[in-house]
């Protein structure tokens, strides 16, 4: 087994975290406490975990729409996260831009982005700057199935590979865009056999097996840094929720196939896995970690209920660079 108990049980705690972070996102958008749009990764926490447990903190990433995850397996501040959803003063992006915008270059945290493929190229000019820096940095993109149809993805990987750019391609494949099921728009079943045409490898790993995450993206990152180039590594996985939260929104999901997914929880997964581990970790420690994650997450949404609302005056601030 790659990954120690000890990792494996940090791993489950930010896997909770992101779970316990988005599940109190979604009951204050729903009460109007939030404002904007709110997209729950909750299902999917195995990804953004196992793949980032693997890179070291000057390592970057780029989320897309569904980034709450992302942001918290790199590190993120929740309080600041919280503030940011809450549209105030002390979020990430001083409130203007909610839970699609959350971005801290601090951690390695390029930004959220709720143009569908538009992480793809940033993360490449990111990995070309690593490349450039030449001290073993690598950048990670995450980004859906949907994504793996736009131009942007097509483009970066096409470079990504000539150059050798010391990339990784987290495609999450939920197998939906939206409310378009993935077999509606894609010929093949698995995007990473289209890595072959680029010249990359390809990878397919059961997205919400956290370990098995974690073992991938240890070898493509050690790929990366060794200057052979990029990796498209592609995690099955599913999320619970609607595509978004907004209350009414029709579900298209056939309901056997969510039952189907929920009972593959990667959190449950995880924690059944140490618990057989000559017992690594008990039902009781496990509702510690879950006690102690829930008061964080009522201390930032304190943080954010004290934070003031940006005044409007402030609305042209930070539009361009110094
Ligand atoms: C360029 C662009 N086209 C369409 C949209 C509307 N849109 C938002 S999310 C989404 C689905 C994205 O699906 P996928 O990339 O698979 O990510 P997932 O939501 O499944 O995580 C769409 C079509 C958008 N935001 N940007």
């Amino acid at each position: 087994m790659s990954a120690s108990p000890e990792l494996q049980r940090e791993m489950l705690r930010q896997m909770q975290t992101i779970r316990r972070f988005e599940e109190r996102a979604s009951d204050d958008y729903q009460s109007g406490a939030i404002y904007g749009v709110v997209h729950c990764y909750i299902g999917e926490e195995a990804v953004a975990v196992g793949v980032c447990s693997a890179l070291k903190d000057g390592d970057q990433i780029i989320s897309n729409h569904r980034g709450h995850g992302h942001c918290i397996a790199k590190g993120a501040d929740l309080n600041r996260m919280m503030a940011e959803l809450y549209g105030r003063e002390d979020g990430f992006c001083k409130g203007k831009g909610g839970s699609m915008h959350i971005a801290d270059f601090s951690i390695g945290m390029l930004g959220a982005n709720g143009i569908v493929g538009g992480g793809l190229s940033i993360i490449t000019g990111a990995g070309l700057a690593a490349q450039m820096d030449g001290d073993g940095g690598v950048a990670v993109g995450f980004f859906g199935d949907g994504a793996s149809n736009a131009g942007s993805f097509h483009e970066s990987l096409n470079i990504a590979a000539s150059w050798k750019l010391p990339v990784i391609y987290v495609c999450e494949h939920n197998s939906w865009a939206a409310n378009t099921a993935a077999t509606m728009t894609h010929g093949a079943a698995d995007v990473a056999g289209r890595a072959a045409g680029y010249g990359m490898p390809g990878i397919v790993v059961d997205g919400n097996d956290v370990v098995a995450v974690y073992d991938a993206a240890t070898q493509a990152i050690a790929r990366a840094r060794a200057g052979e180039g990029p990796t498209l590594l592609e995690c099955k996985t599913y999320r619970h929720r609607n595509h978004t939260e907004r209350p009414g929104a029709v579900d298209p999901r056939p309901a056997s196939e969510i039952a189907a997914w929920v009972a593959r929880d990667p959190i449950p997964m995880l924690l059944e896995q140490l618990k057989q581990q000559q017992g690594q970790f008990s039902d009781a420690e496990f509702q510690a970690m879950d006690d102690e994650i829930l008061a964080q997450i009522e201390a930032s949404v304190a943080f954010a209920e004290a934070s003031p609302f940006p005044a409007p005056e402030s609305a042209l601030d930070d539009v361009f660079a110094d």
